[in-house]
């Protein structure tokens, strides 16, 4: 606990917004492709823990803009996200069974219904981002750049481009230069694109954006670096999927490059590192600050 900050109840208030925006305004279940809509709202719904929805709508309201005005914008952000996640689950890429405490896409529908949910939700997530509800409350050219800012982080020089690497370094010797690179671009952009968008849709001053970017850029590797270890030291019931996949899968992780205990403590450092740079917010900076301890301590 950061200064008696609840950050449950803060992160709560705040998916709890993200899901009603997402039940508004997801496609109903009705007419000849009702298969694939089923598909991804079997995924969107599945309980995902909205982390990233949270830090835009954070982004948003720490450098003074109204968070709830942004709402459609962090769904968005949660239907690319649940589409990376049912297409990282697929047999030809990580072969996962389950995801979110449920059998994944592909296992509870099949291969050709999980590809066109996740390609579904990538779109869904750009038509949410360009929604005639949000474009009313935010000005278009603060838009503009967030939705350039998500589309880098998730294309070829990001998330897509770290999933290859990721893939294509599984069995193959690397070091911390490789597995840095593949996190970077496998988790880390989307994450640190979360906040740096809401942000700039907030109206925050570039310096003050400079900061958020920062931090969420040390914060995604926080993340992923905890996810690594989840996978060696976590508990499946809490995790919601099987432990030792990286293992079996040979994946270039931290523990796999510098064991647990020194992962741990890079886990550590990065969590340090995102919060000295928030210190120009001052108390602003409590709910990030928070964040990032609820993200080193989280067990799922
Ligand atoms: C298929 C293009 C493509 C990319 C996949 C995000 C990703 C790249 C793969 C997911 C595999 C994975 C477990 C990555 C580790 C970090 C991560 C993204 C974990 C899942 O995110 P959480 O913990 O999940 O925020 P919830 O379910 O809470 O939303």
């Amino acid at each position: 606990m950061v200064n008696n900050f609840d950050i449950i109840s803060y992160i709560k208030t705040r998916a709890e917004k993200v899901e009603e925006v997402l039940n508004k305004y997801f496609p109903q279940i009705k007419g000849l492709g009702e298969r694939v809509i089923s598909a991804s709202r079997y995924s969107i719904f599945a309980g995902g823990k909205r982390i990233r929805p949270v830090l835009c709508l954070t982004g948003c309201e720490i450098v003074g803009g109204n968070w709830e005005d942004v709402l459609l914008f962090a769904a968005g952000i949660e239907c690319l996200h649940t589409y990376s996640l049912i297409h990282d689950d697929l047999p030809c890429m990580d072969d996962d069974d389950l995801r979110r405490g449920k059998p994944s896409c592909h296992k509870a529908f099949d291969e050709a219904t999980a590809i066109l949910a996740g390609d579904g939700l990538q779109a869904l997530g750009f038509e949410f981002f360009t929604h005639p509800d949000l474009v009313k409350k935010v000005s278009k050219a603060r838009l503009l750049k967030a939705i350039y800012l998500i589309s880098k982080a998730i294309g070829l020089k990001g998330m897509v481009g770290g999933q290859m690497a990721d893939l294509l370094m599984e069995g193959k010797k690397g070091g911390l230069k490789e597995v840095k690179w593949i996190h970077l671009h496998k988790t880390v952009r989307l994450i640190q694109a979360s906040i740096t968008s809401g942000a700039i849709l907030g109206g925050g001053k570039s310096k003050e954006i400079k900061i958020l970017s920062t931090y969420g850029k040390y914060l995604g590797i926080a993340f992923q670096i905890v996810d690594d270890l989840l996978d060696v030291i976590g508990d499946e019931k809490k995790l919601g999927k099987k432990t030792f996949s990286d293992i079996k899968k040979q994946k270039l992780t931290y523990p796999a490059v510098i064991g647990i205990e020194k992962t741990k403590k890079y886990a550590k450092k990065y969590i340090q590192k995102s919060i000295e740079v928030l210190k120009p917010f001052k108390d602003r900076a409590l709910p990030l600050k928070a964040l990032a301890y609820y993200i080193l301590h989280r067990a799922n």
